[in-house]
């Protein structure tokens, strides 16, 4: 009898439960539309229910095209490979809608912000403005392996395209799936600018072949590989790679 009473809900309690179910039922749908009314495409509706980790700012204007949204830098990481990264110039080679660029720009670094299109850099300056850097940061459109020969920087930022979201259909996903070239080719173009070098790739990347990426300079360079979480989600592993003067770069 007890029992009973202990499992059995009285009229109001079920109505109140109802109710909060009706009100998530509610939640769910304001949000689909609210996501719509940005017109935001079916691909990118799950990063869009993530704008405050990619930008914590996003209400005040963030910008971004559909390649910006799947594959910009969530802030918190962006900040992670900000702290890390000297105090010199950072060259971001692959900048895209700014994830990177602004989080060095607001550790008073200087940095260089590349990438080959237009509408990206556009989107990259509207979001640098809205976090007040814009002018710590020269944006340039263009394609770095065409300007690497003229670049000058202390550490060098790369977080080249991964082929889109269906890179996590590859099991172990390897250097030569990078865009636009692969990521020993990456890697060496820039080596010959500083071996202070900042590499963001797939969760699922082989580790094995990152690390080979050391032994492409004599001798060797140090290398330290970290996997980047949002939330208790594995993002993005980062391999930070540096030469004989990564002290004085406040590294290692
Ligand atoms: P994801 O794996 O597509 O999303 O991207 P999520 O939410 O982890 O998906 P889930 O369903 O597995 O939970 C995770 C993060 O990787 C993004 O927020 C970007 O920072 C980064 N990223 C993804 N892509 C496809 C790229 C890319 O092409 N280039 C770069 N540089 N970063 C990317
Ligand atoms: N870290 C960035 C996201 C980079 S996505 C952020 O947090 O916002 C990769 C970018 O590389 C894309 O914007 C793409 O336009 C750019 N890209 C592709 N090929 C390039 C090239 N040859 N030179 C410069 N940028 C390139």
């Amino acid at each position: 009898m007890e029992k009973k009473m202990m499992i059995s809900e009285s009229p109001r309690t079920s109505r109140r439960i109802k109710k909060r179910k009706l009100a998530n039922v509610c939640v769910k749908t304001y949000k689909k539309r609210k996501s719509r009314e940005e017109r935001v495409s079916p691909l990118i509706e799950k990063y869009w229910f993530q704008r405050y980790h990619l930008f914590s700012r996003y209400d005040e204007g963030i910008k971004m095209d559909e390649e910006g949204w799947y594959s910009v830098t969530p802030e918190e990481i962006a900040i992670r490979h900000a702290q890390r990264s000297g105090n010199g110039i950072v060259i971001d080679c692959f900048a895209g809608v700014g994830g990177n660029a602004i989080q060095f720009a607001r550790m008073c670094y200087s940095v260089v912000a590349i990438d080959i299109d237009p509408q990206k850099i556009e989107f990259a300056i509207n979001n640098a403005k809205i976090y007040g850097v814009e002018d710590y940061i020269d944006f340039i459109v263009g394609d770095f392996f065409q300007l690497a020969p003229s670049l000058k920087g202390d550490m060098v930022f790369l977080a080249p395209p991964w082929g889109g979201p269906s890179y996590k259909s590859i099991e172990k996903f390897t250097l030569d799936s990078l865009e636009p070239r692969d990521g020993f080719t990456i890697f060496q173009v820039a080596q010959a600018i500083t071996p202070n070098i900042i590499m963001f790739l797939p969760r699922n990347v082989d580790l094995q072949q990152v690390e080979e990426l050391s032994w492409l300079s004599s001798p060797p360079l140090e290398v330290e590989i970290e996997e980047n979480y949002v939330q208790r989600n594995v993002k993005g592993v980062t391999a930070y790679f540096s030469g004989a003067v990564c002290g004085q770069l406040g590294w290692s």
